[in-house]
């Protein structure tokens, strides 16, 4: 028997063992005798986290609240429905550790699982633990490098000298997302490119895909629009010029304006460009070389930004536009080396058009270069319209040519940008000199690490060079042991060191070498989702057809940092694997939702120094130095150990309970916006909860029994029943919109009603509110129906019926007339039908 007083830290360990000892969250597998084929199915899942060593932080249980509010609100409307949790568990941290103290990574991160875990059973999560996974399980890895073996068959894996950031300090190679403004996120060291031979995955063969199909997407338009820019397609034309001086050698340049090659005057390659050393003329050499290796130390955003200082060498050669003979003078292009040209971009090569680009334009300012005007646009303006077509100020926008036609026909004049464009690519395809072209800025995804605590790649080299797939039944390649972690120092991986466990034979008993890279940690965060639908599969990454009844991911809950890198490297793996026939939907996740970040509260005094949220008191409008009495300001920031503002949800939940954080994070307001968590506001959600207990457990009753006050179906009073019928609607149309806050709000609207109306209350109506509350507080929810004597289990009652006539707000009276005479007088709901109105007016008129 339970106590009078709401008492969470009594009732939640209670529900959350009883959960677990029932399993009552269980998804049956596809043929087990309990698994309903009959119901509609709902596949909701939250981004997995990162098992750090730091716990779990308030920004999790918002996500997490979310689809676990959705999860239980579908199974009461009679889904099947999935809800997984596992953990991305490979990274660098624990690695890191490993460097630092000897503890093998493994052991860091399932004991950092195990917190984890701890921390989200406590907050009653209805997951199915039954289909846990971490990433570096090795059945887990297993599957991750049989796709792996899919790409690589697939010709989607291949190994190339690549440029890539190698941090000397951490005595690592980084991805370019790993490298800000040339210093390694972690640690800020300095950074410099380095060929070095590596995995690549040719996500660019999917460029068009991924883009096109994400117009059927229910995804935020923010997000598409970061995935759509992210790849980046550009039409426009290669074309080839020809390097000056009898070479045989060519340049080849993508651009976006073939209409503007009559405004060609110099070409600009990349320092990285292949052709820059054949090129360079002897007396150029060293500056050019001295420039490249300059060029090598900056990162891509320092090199394109418009704002930033421009540089560039002089080769010395010269290469020909094609639109003019060899020796026509105007044919002659200088060609400069600048790092504001990106290699991995295009062809890494540029035809520079001073007067139709600002950064060539720019260039020229600097390096005293001519603008050949080929715009006269009309504005208006005749001073700005005349300096254009002096060349001395760049044109960006549709206008007139002017200077732009040949001796061989091409004439521009009378064109519009886009005729002038497909004229110029018509000429030069005729000619052989080019031709249309569409390029994207996604780059190929740089798919290895130098590091020991990722999935090994399950490829062998043989002497030759050769490379080949490990078979499949000798999957999973497993990590070696091993006790000294540390980097080489040499952008050798660590595992390189294990030479018994490098040296092996084939299949054909010829020894070979096993590959020393490790996947990125991205790798394992591809295909989670489709582990988590047949976890104990061991035959197949995932079950024929229990594959086709779970996807796609209905709803998937998330952070907006992801809304590139991890969501585009997962929908092409799974487009890989619908095209070998292995999975059914082209995509993987059909509603992606993203939360806001919870931030906190940050302090500074008049100077601008930070203050310790601890040593902040409030002072009726004011904050104030504790200490000092100093009035601080008051600001939103992310939460950060410096600030000393980070919320721990464990104090909360221990304070307050879980149900109440639940709902607080859920009330801060809009799931999608960002908002600063206000300790002030949490004992308002725990009140509505306690009033919610009071409306059921009386505070008279000794025995904790209930309840004689509660009516009778039948006697219920009519505004309380409109009100719950009201709630019920609100609260169940908002979470379909994931409007949670103002479900919540609704539900209070409820409870208050219901305590002023407390005498009134039927036992029908009691039960069905704690049904709507369940999705939210669930634990406060069984524990007061189990006290109404129910013995079903909460999530398998039906969401309670909305009767449509009872939602009406008010009744409307109005004045009944015949002929232009009142006739009468009639109450109606508000939203009545004219068949109902014209009833009561005639039924009026009759006892008039
Ligand atoms: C001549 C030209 C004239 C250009 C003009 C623009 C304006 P988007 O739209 O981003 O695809 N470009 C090509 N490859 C480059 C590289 N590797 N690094 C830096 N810049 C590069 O941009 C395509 C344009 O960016 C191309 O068209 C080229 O400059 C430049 F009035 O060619 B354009």
């Amino acid at each position: 028997m339970g106590k009078q007083n709401y008492d969470p830290a009594e009732i939640e360990p209670r529900w959350q063992e009883r959960w677990e000892e029932t399993k009552a969250f269980r998804v049956p597998d596809l043929g087990d005798p309990d698994f309903d084929a009959s119901r509609p199915k709902f596949y909701v899942l939250g981004m997995f986290p990162y098992p750090s060593g730091a716990g779990l932080h308030v920004g999790h249980p918002e996500g997490y609240t979310a689809t676990d509010i959705v999860a239980r609100f579908k199974r009461m409307k009679g889904f099947n429905v999935l809800h997984p949790m596992g953990w991305d568990a490979f990274g660098l941290p624990a690695e890191q550790h490993a460097i630092n103290t000897g503890t093998h990574p493994r052991e860091t991160t399932y004991s950092n699982i195990a917190v984890f875990r701890r921390q989200l059973k406590r907050l009653g999560f209805s997951y199915d633990w039954d289909r846990e996974l971490a990433t570096t399980d090795l059945e887990y890895v297993r599957w991750t490098q049989w796709i792996f073996a899919r790409l690589f068959e697939k010709g989607l894996a291949y190994e190339s000298e690549a440029p890539v950031w190698w941090c000397e300090e951490l005595g690592t190679v980084l991805a370019n997302e790993e490298v800000i403004d040339g210093r390694s996120e972690r640690g800020d060291h300095p950074c410099e490119r380095r060929p070095l031979k590596q995995w690549m995955l040719r996500i660019t063969a999917y460029a068009e895909r991924l883009l096109d199909d994400l117009s059927d997407l229910d995804w935020p338009e923010s997000i598409k629009t970061m995935q759509r820019e992210w790849i980046g397609r550009s039409e426009g034309a290669a074309l080839d010029f020809a390097v000056a001086g009898g070479s045989d050698e060519k340049i080849r340049v993508f651009t976006t304006r073939p209409d503007t090659l009559f405004g060609a005057s110099f070409m600009v390659l990349s320092p990285e460009h292949p052709l820059v050393s054949s090129i360079t003329t002897d007396d150029q050499a060293e500056e050019v070389s001295a420039y490249q290796n300059q060029a090598a130390r900056k990162s891509e955003l320092d090199r394109t930004d418009l704002a930033k200082e421009t540089t560039g060498v002089f080769t010395g050669a010269h290469a020909l536009n094609p639109l003019y003979a060899e020796d026509d003078p105007r044919a002659s292009l200088p060609i400069w080396i600048a790092d504001y040209v990106i290699m991995g971009y295009g062809t890494g090569a540029i035809m520079a058009v001073p007067a139709g680009d600002e950064r060539d334009f720019k260039f020229t300012q600097v390096y005293g270069l001519p603008v050949p005007p080929i715009f006269a646009p009309d504005t208006g303006d005749s001073q700005a319209d005349e300096e254009v077509e002096q060349g001395r100020r760049c044109w960006t926008e549709p206008a007139r040519y002017i200077n732009s036609s040949n001796e061989e026909g091409l004439d521009l004049s009378e064109l519009s940008m886009p005729e002038a464009k497909g004229t110029v690519i018509n000429w030069l395809e005729e000619r052989g000199l080019g031709k249309a072209e569409i390029t994207y800025r996604l780059r190929d995804w740089l798919f290895s690490r130098q590091r020991y605590w990722g999935e090994p790649f399950p490829i062998v080299h043989h002497e030759d060079g050769t490379v080949e797939l490990v078979p499949d039944d000798q999957l999973p390649v497993a990590l070696p042991e091993m006790e000294d972690f540390k980097p080489t120092g040499t952008p050798e991986p660590p595992l390189s060191r294990m030479e018994e466990w490098v040296k092996t034979v084939d299949s054909q008993g010829r020894s070979v070498r096993r590959e020393t890279n490790a996947m990125p940690q991205w790798a394992g965060s591809c295909w989670y989702y489709l582990r988590f639908i047949d976890p104990q599969n061991s035959n197949r990454f995932c079950g024929e057809e229990a594959e086709k009844y779970w996807m796609p991911v209905d709803l998937y809950v998330g952070g907006a940092e992801h809304a590139v890198l991890h969501l585009l490297y997962a929908r092409f793996w799974h487009k890989v694997l619908f095209d070998l026939g292995f999975v059914s939907t082209k995509e993987p996740f059909e509603k992606l939702f993203n939360q806001g970040m919870i931030q906190s509260y940050a302090y500074r005094d008049q100077r601008g120094a930070i203050i310790q949220a601890a040593l902040v008191e409030e002072d009726g409008d004011v904050y104030r130095h504790k200490e000092t009495g100093e009035a601080l300001k008051q600001d939103v920031a992310k939460m950060s150990k410096a600030l000393g503002n980070v919320v721990n949800p464990d104090e909360v939940v221990e304070q307050y309970g879980a149900d109440s954080l639940r709902l607080y994070e859920m009330y801060m307001g809009p799931l999608e916006a960002s908002a600063p968590w206000n300790p002030k506001d949490v004992p308002g959600v725990h009140r509505f909860l306690h009033r919610s207990w009071r409306l059921i457990v009386p505070e008279y009753e000794s025995d904790g029994r209930v309840h004689a006050y509660l009516l009778q179906d039948g006697d219920t009073d009519d505004a309380l029943e409109r009100s719950l019928h009201r709630a019920i609607d609100k609260v169940g149309g908002d979470i379909e919109k994931m409007a949670f806050n103002t479900a919540i709000a609704a539900l209070m609207i409820f409870v208050n009603e219901a305590t002023k109306a407390k005498d009134r209350l039927s036992s029908s109506q009691a039960l069905r509110f704690l049904q709507i509350l369940a999705p939210f507080a669930p634990h406060i929810s069984w524990e007061l129906w189990d006290r109404l004597g129910m013995s079903e289990d909460l999530h398998h009652v039906s969401w309670p019926e909305v009767d449509p006539a009872m939602l009406a707000e008010e009744t409307v009276q109005m004045a009944v007339q015949v002929l232009g005479k009142v006739r009468g007088r009639i109450e109606v709901a508000a939203g009545a039908e004219e068949a109902e109105v014209l009833a009561a007016a005639r039924e009026a008129v009759a006892s008039y």
